[in-house]
């Protein structure tokens, strides 16, 4: 397997595998303890290299790393015992999967003489679970080594493999006989090579020819191209060509908000000026984005019609998805830019970019509300994103509060927006902004929904341990809204299980029980304009915000289940 021989002078496999993550860099390990991770972690203390971060649960350490990778651009390390908390890892691998986060989970697993020896048989060792065949679906790859030196091979190549191509996750599962080892060789040298793409001169031709066809071009943005690193390209190929853009939720912030082609988020609960802008364009370039059936609602004719669809995309098998195109362009989204920035071609659209504004001014989000509520929660987002304008970004959870979110809130240019795309997660948003954080200093802001506080309140612990700087945004609306609007609209306003027996204790006494100095709930709009002069007091600290809204605030517009 091509290792290299050297003699290592008694290094363990752990202490190899220790200083392996600190040559890397990566902000920290995430980890909730365990017999059978117990000597990594303690060859990553000795070593003194890597912060060892100590979350409540597993999945919030897989959700840290997560988010600590989104920002920090190395993969992130979490790490969890044999049994419960390798399966407390698999929904935080499922989300870096299909969000394409490169993450690396590493598991303890029980000595090799206590594996069961063969599948019929439940279980031998105590903890002893097969997670390679659970994880299998929903990473890149599962390591499952059976010596030290496969071990080594495992972490180099799972190292570059989440990195490559689509990233997303690696999960490298070693019983802890060989974290023991003496280890006789260091890491091979795995030999990946990047797949370079090159826009044939036939497509730059097609694409130059529907470009000049187009009356009113738009570019959809996707999480593709913060991925790709592309944004910094991205704006420039805005800039020269002056097609407007309209984002998905995970490519919000990889634009600019502030400029006038901005035309807001799209989907199913996007902003109406924003469908209003896909609606009437001709030709929709698609970058970085699955186009799932929450950007394009169930009914894909009506979403194609009228216009040319171009997609870009790394990944060609989500090309070959839902919506079939004119053009696929399978590629990079830098090296995508570059090609296409050779095509000499400027549009003026401001005609259409006033319409969608007027369209904007018409109808603005704070009035899709169906009636007077004590506090809006779309103005409560406009308001978070001017008193947190210089914060390093927001980290959003799931349910009503991520959509009124999405809507409203206003990124600063590089301002970060996190949350949980394609697995919608509940629980999500406290401990990634937790990684966030410690991969970047500054002011991080998480807004989660009351339902979403209580699969992640131990987190709280977490922050004020570590004292990070996280603005905790609650939206106390008594209930799981989003299930609860779904509900009003499908089973004749039956609130089971969302609204009807729903309950929350009270957050401002469980924020200051896990040590929160900074504890404030708003309810009403003059409450809300206090805040502002507030915030210069828990400038650096961390800070519990409850915001009471109303259970009957909806989620809105809403693309009917025909569109
Ligand atoms: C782990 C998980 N369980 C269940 C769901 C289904 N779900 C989606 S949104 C939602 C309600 C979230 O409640 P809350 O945090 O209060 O947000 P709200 O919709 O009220 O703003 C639920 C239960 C989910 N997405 N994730
Ligand atoms: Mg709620």
């Amino acid at each position: 397997m091509g290792v290299d021989l050297q003699d290592l002078q008694g290094e363990t496999l752990a202490d190899c595998i220790a200083r392996f993550i600190a040559e890397k860099n990566t902000p920290a390990v995430f980890q909730l303890s365990g017999g059978m991770i117990a000597f990594l972690i303690d060859a990553i203390g000795r070593l003194g290299k890597t912060p060892i971060i100590n979350t409540r649960h597993e999945q919030a350490a897989g959700f840290a790393a997560e988010g600590s990778a989104r920002i920090s651009k190395v993969p992130g390390f979490a790490m969890g015992t044999s049994g419960p908390g390798a399966t407390n890892l698999l929904t935080p691998i499922a989300s870096s999967y299909f969000d394409s986060i490169p993450v690396v989970y590493i598991t303890g697993q029980v000595n090799q003489k206590e594996l069961r020896t063969n599948q019929d048989q439940r279980q031998n060792g105590f903890q002893e679970l097969d997670i390679c065949t659970m994880a299998k679906p929903i990473t890149k790859k599962v390591y499952n080594p059976q010596t030290s030196a496969e071990v080594l091979v495992a972490l180099s190549e799972g190292w570059l493999l989440c990195q490559e191509g689509r990233q997303g996750p690696v999960l490298i599962d070693i019983p802890i006989n060989l974290q023991q080892e003496v280890v006789k060789y260091d890491f091979p040298i795995p030999a990946l090579s990047p797949k370079k793409f090159e826009l044939s001169a036939e497509k730059l031709l097609q694409l130059s020819e529907f470009l000049f066809a187009a009356k009113y071009p738009l570019l959809l943005i996707g999480g593709g191209v913060r991925l790709s690193g592309a944004t910094g390209l991205l704006s420039e190929f805005i800039n020269r060509t002056g097609i407007p853009y309209v984002s998905t939720l995970l490519g919000l912030d990889s634009i600019s908000h502030t400029n006038n082609g901005y035309l807001g988020f799209i989907g199913s609960y996007g902003n109406r000026w924003a469908n209003e802008a896909v609606k009437q364009s001709d030709l929709l370039i698609v970058i970085g984005s699955r186009l799932d059936v929450r950007q394009t609602g169930n009914n894909i004719s009506k979403f194609i019609e009228g216009k040319k669809i171009v997609r870009v995309d790394i990944d060609d098998h989500e090309l070959s998805g839902r919506i079939s195109a004119d053009m696929n362009i399978k590629a990079d989204i830098s090296d995508f830019l570059l090609a296409a920035m050779k095509i000499e071609y400027t549009i003026d659209s401001s005609l259409y970019i006033s319409e969608i504004h007027k369209i904007e001014k018409e109808h603005p989000q704070e009035l899709e509300q169906e009636r007077n509520l004590s506090l809006n929660p779309s103005v409560v987002m406009e308001y978070l994103s001017e008193i947190f304008l210089e914060s390093s970004g927001f980290v959003i959870d799931v349910g009503q509060h991520q959509m009124w979110a999405a809507q409203s809130i206003r990124l600063k240019d590089g301002q970060r927006l996190l949350t949980s795309g394609g697995l919608g997660a509940m629980g999500f948003a406290l401990p990634a902004c937790i990684g966030a954080s410690i991969a970047k200093e500054g002011r991080w802001v998480s807004i989660l929904g009351d339902g979403c506080l209580q699969l992640s309140s131990p987190e709280l612990q977490t922050i004020v341990q570590y004292k990070l700087p996280i603005a905790v945004c609650v939206i106390n609306n008594g209930q799981h809204g989003m299930v609860a609007q779904f509900q009003e609209e499908n089973m004749n306003g039956r609130l089971t299980g969302s609204r009807e027996g729903f309950s929350n204790p009270n957050f401002q006494d469980l924020a200051r029980a896990y040590g929160f100095k900074h504890v404030f709930k708003i309810g009403s709009l003059e409450e809300l304009a206090k805040l502002g002069g507030l915030a210069e007091n828990f400038r650096d600290e961390p800070v519990f915000l409850e915001f009471v809204i109303d259970s009957e605030a909806k989620a809105l517009p809403k693309m009917s289940a025909k569109d």
